[in-house]
């Protein structure tokens, strides 16, 4: 197994710093302090808030009121509108919130030498060693997805140590009893009561509690092991064998890091020096690092097997991990952008089944909370989602004006329809991702309305930016170009869908029909594609959102087959960077999978260069800032998306390699059609090649200049050179 490990050299100094484990639903940020550790606490269900119904009586008629206003050309007004008459239909979600945090304090001294914090990504393990007073100290954490426990081991290679275990948060009551922590808590607001449960096991030494605290006394090895649970008991197995229990995590979590990897050339870095240095060169002495690039997009896939496993909640805005009662953006479902970014390269890295989480998601909180929404509010059926959720299943408007926004249910049906794609998986197709695609189908056809011949959506945004009419700003529009790409495309693979199934011939009808007449993207006077309707300009003409980019990446309507809008898209990216565009982490993110989509390597490269100097924090977590996770998983599939891309029936080997990634190779991306793919590169030319399809299936394939047509057997290795 190919060795990748994060290293550091001193203990975290701020939250965000700290080391990340988990196991989808537990979560862990481990300080890694010498004298003092601090093992910050996360389970997924503990949030604050509760479920809120939506209602909203006059909504419709005020929706209306609002696109009159636009169509007779007052826009701004109908900004203004908005701004005051819906602001109660607006509600605030709550946040997700810490678990608490299980402090250690250990009876040597502070001061150590030989100080070193680490995480080997492959096998998914935490360590921490140092050396105080002649004797070596180590600390080994891992979060176990089949046990769902988190357990660590202090050792010492010589003499005995003391340390004290804590549980502090607020709202949390705490019993030790005997060898075990005991403590229910309850979020700030509402949301489940939890359980948390700590085992101490000592090999040798002494194990005792008192005023709610255990003393480990005199061991040179003691094992901890915890769990935490809403709504019940947190209940440890029987039988806690630490050994047994990490070679089974190793297995469990080394065999999705496995399924993929890049190999870049060696830019000669030192790859023994701390991560942070390595940052640190890149970004003060702009030291090209190859080998960062690979820890980083292996990272990204640690990240997501720690906080996205089958029967867990999706990926947050951070993950599984979150330090505070009240997050930022309350660490949660945002869906005009970063809970896709989330799962944008489950599928291309080979790790699809941690994408299981989102469409469970889907399905059990937002489709009928979102056909309630789009009937309390839009009197129409189907389903709609709007800029953000959470674990209650929200899909009202939210916040604010940018808020109203009926497009982040449409765009997750991408997900959806990508994963058969990716799988060939037609009962997936039939079962999971029709019934919702179905929905937000539904809704758009009887939302949409008809002017001048033409279909329009909205009053919708295009997220987050204004634009300005004779000096003053507005959010709110009909059809801005991101709505055309994503209903768009929604229509147009909804209709393959009900092509494979079979299931509404009288909405697929209605769809073909709605479809032709919904407007065409168009060219702006830049030379741009125009992001809304009219050829406004932006308030912020460099917004880190690049939404009517969406049909160059995610979606794939913008290609080099549709030339002027292909060229135009350049213009657009090339316009939001000259002024000062892609500032934060994910935004970053997007512009390496853009930048791979136009098959311009180079700019790729400098765009993943931006991402690791300007919004990545030492321990290699995404920053916003502050930490926000979906650069993290933006950029792991942009990197794969620069190797290898396969949207529109067509594999195309290294389509954006950078001039220097001259030779190197990746292995088992996994393209569209289910087929892993392997190459190897020299002198940016591909020396082998190899496919392996899920099923029979015949595929186009382009690499070197070249086009070929394969046929490949179902489970067969295939050398195409
Ligand atoms: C979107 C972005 C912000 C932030 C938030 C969580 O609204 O515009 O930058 O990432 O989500």
């Amino acid at each position: 197994m190919k060795q990748y490990e994060l290293i550091l050299k001193n203990p975290a100094d701020a939250w965000d710093n700290r080391t990340p484990i988990g196991n989808g639903a537990l979560g862990a940020m481990i300080e890694g302090g010498i004298s003092q550790d601090g093992i910050q606490l996360n389970e997924e269900r503990i949030w604050s808030g509760k479920y809120i119904e939506p209602n909203s009586p006059n909504f419709m008629d005020k929706i209306n009121h609002i696109r009159k206003l636009i169509l007779d050309g007052h826009e701004i007004e109908a900004d203004r509108y908005a701004v005051e008459e819906l602001k109660d239909d607006f509600k605030r979600i709550k946040s997700y919130e810490t678990a608490g945090e299980l402090k250690l304090s250990f009876s040597h001294r502070d001061n150590c030498e030989n100080y070193i914090r680490k995480i080997d990504l492959n096998r998914g393990v935490a360590t921490v060693s140092f050396k105080v007073d002649g004797v070596t100290y180590t600390r080994e954490y891992f979060a176990s997805y089949p046990k769902n426990l988190i357990a660590m081991r202090l050792t010492s290679d010589g003499g005995k140590f003391d340390f004290d275990a804590t549980l502090e948060r607020e709202l949390l009551t705490v019993i030790a009893c005997g060898d075990t922590l005991c403590a229910d808590g309850t979020p700030q607001i509402d949301g489940r009561p939890f359980n948390i449960r700590v085992k101490f096991s000592a090999v040798d030494g002494i194990i005792s509690s008192i005023n709610g605290k255990i003393s480990v006394k005199a061991t040179n090895c003691c094992y901890i092991f915890l769990t935490i649970k809403t709504d019940g008991d947190a209940v440890l197995p029987e039988t806690l064998d630490y050994d047994a229990l990490k070679a089974e995590h190793i297995a469990d979590f080394s065999e999705l890091m496995c399924r993929s990897d890049i190999t870049l050339p060696d830019s000669g870095v030192d790859t023994s020096l701390p991560t942070n240095e390595r940052l640190r060169l890149m970004r003060e002495n702009g030291t090209a690092d190859n080998k960062l690039v690979e820890l980083y997009f292996a990272f990204g896939k640690y990240l997501l097997i720690s906080s996205s496993r089958k029967g867990t909640l999706p990926a947050n805005l951070q993950g599984v991990w979150c330090g505070e009662y009240k997050a930022p953006w309350n660490s949660d479902y945002h869906t005009n952008i970063n809970l896709q970014m989330n799962y944008w390269h489950a599928e291309v890295t080979n790790i699809s089944e941690c994408a299981e989480p989102l469409f469970d998601y889907i399905n059990d909180y937002l489709l009928e909370n979102g056909k309630n929404t789009a009937d309390k509010f839009y009197n129409c059926r189907g389903a709609v989602v709007h800029h953000l959720s959470d674990i209650y299943g929200y899909t009202a408007p939210a916040d604010g004006v940018w808020g109203l926004w009926p497009l982040g249910g449409a765009w997750l049906c991408y997900h959806l329809y990508e994963h058969y794609l990716y799988t060939g998986d037609l009962d997936f197709l039939r079962e999971r991702a029709y019934p919702y695609i179905a929905a937000c189908t539904r809704f758009f056809l009887d939302y949409m309305f008809e002017h001048d011949g033409m279909l329009l959506s909205g009053p919708s945004t295009s997220p987050e930016n204004r634009y300005l009419i004779d000096g003053q700003q507005g959010f709110i529009t009909l059809s801005p170009s991101m709505d055309i790409e994503i209903i768009g495309g929604l229509f147009d693979f909804y209709l393959e869908v009900e092509r494979l199934l079979d299931i509404d011939s009288e909405q697929a009808e209605e769809c073909k029909l709605a479809r032709a007449k919904m407007p065409q993207l168009r060219v702006g006077k830049y030379g741009q594609l125009m992001e809304w309707l009219h050829d406004y300009d932006e308030a912020e003409p460099g917004h880190r959102h690049i939404s009517h980019l969406f049909g160059v990446y995610p979606g794939a309507s913008i290609t080099d087959e549709t030339p002027e809008l292909f060229k135009a898209a350049r213009v657009t990216l090339d316009r939001r960077l000259s002024h000062g565009g892609g500032h934060t982490g994910w935004s970053a993110a997007w512009l390496i999978a853009l930048f791979a989509r136009l098959c311009d390597g180079n700019s790729a490269y400098g765009a993943v260069e931006k991402i690791l100097t300007k919004s990545t924090k030492d321990n290699l977590l995404d920053s916003h800032p502050p930490f926000q996770i979906d650069g993290n998983f933006g950029a792991t599939a942009a990197i794969a998306e620069m190797l290898m891309q396969s949207h529109n029936g067509r594999i195309r080997i290294l389509p954006a390699l950078p001039k220097n990634w001259k030779d190197g190779c990746f292995e088992r991306l996994m393209a569209r059609g289910g087929i892993e793919v392997s190459a190897t590169w020299t002198d940016c030319k591909v020396v082998t090649l190899t496919l392996k399809a899920k099923y029979d299936t015949v595929v186009k394939i382009e690499y070197d200049g070249e086009e070929k047509c394969v046929s490949l057997k179902a489970g067969v290795l295939t050398e195409i050179a």
